[in-house]
């Protein structure tokens, strides 16, 4: 979609701190942080939220979570198949939620104490 904001990272035409990719996922660090390592998974081809996603293609949904683990590895949030110190995933869907961006992603947060219930 040439007006998805995700979609033009993914082709190139916006710039994006790509901190991991495959041939259907990228990753790249969030323009506005909100822990020390705050990045973003999301499916090279286009889906608006989970859902969507899960119903369309789960394998790529799969990928998508493995690839938020592996930027949790990556970033030293977790060492190989441990847990420690740890981290949260989170997708946002619908305005309730708070999503602002209709293309799935995963917000990948860690880096500090993470508060529980979230806002
Ligand atoms: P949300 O769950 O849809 O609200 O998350 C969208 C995220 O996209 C949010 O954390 C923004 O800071 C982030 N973002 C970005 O990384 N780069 C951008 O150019 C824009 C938003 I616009």
């Amino acid at each position: 979609m040439t007006d998805c904001l995700f979609c033009r990272m993914v082709a190139g035409e916006i710039p994006a701190d790509v901190v991991h990719e495959t041939d259907r996922v990228l990753a790249f660090r969030d323009i506005n942080p909100q822990a020390p390592t705050h990045v973003l998974v999301i499916p090279k081809e286009h889906h608006r939220n989970v859902g969507a996603l899960a119903a369309a293609d789960p394998g790529l949904l799969g990928e998508v979570v493995s690839g938020a683990h592996a930027v949790a590895v990556g970033e030293g949030l977790v060492a190989g198949d441990g847990n420690e110190p740890g981290y949260r995933v989170v997708t946002n869907t619908g305005p309730q939620a708070g999503q602002s961006v209709d293309h799935l992603h995963l917000h990948v947060l860690g880096g500090r104490d993470l508060g529980w219930p979230p806002g």
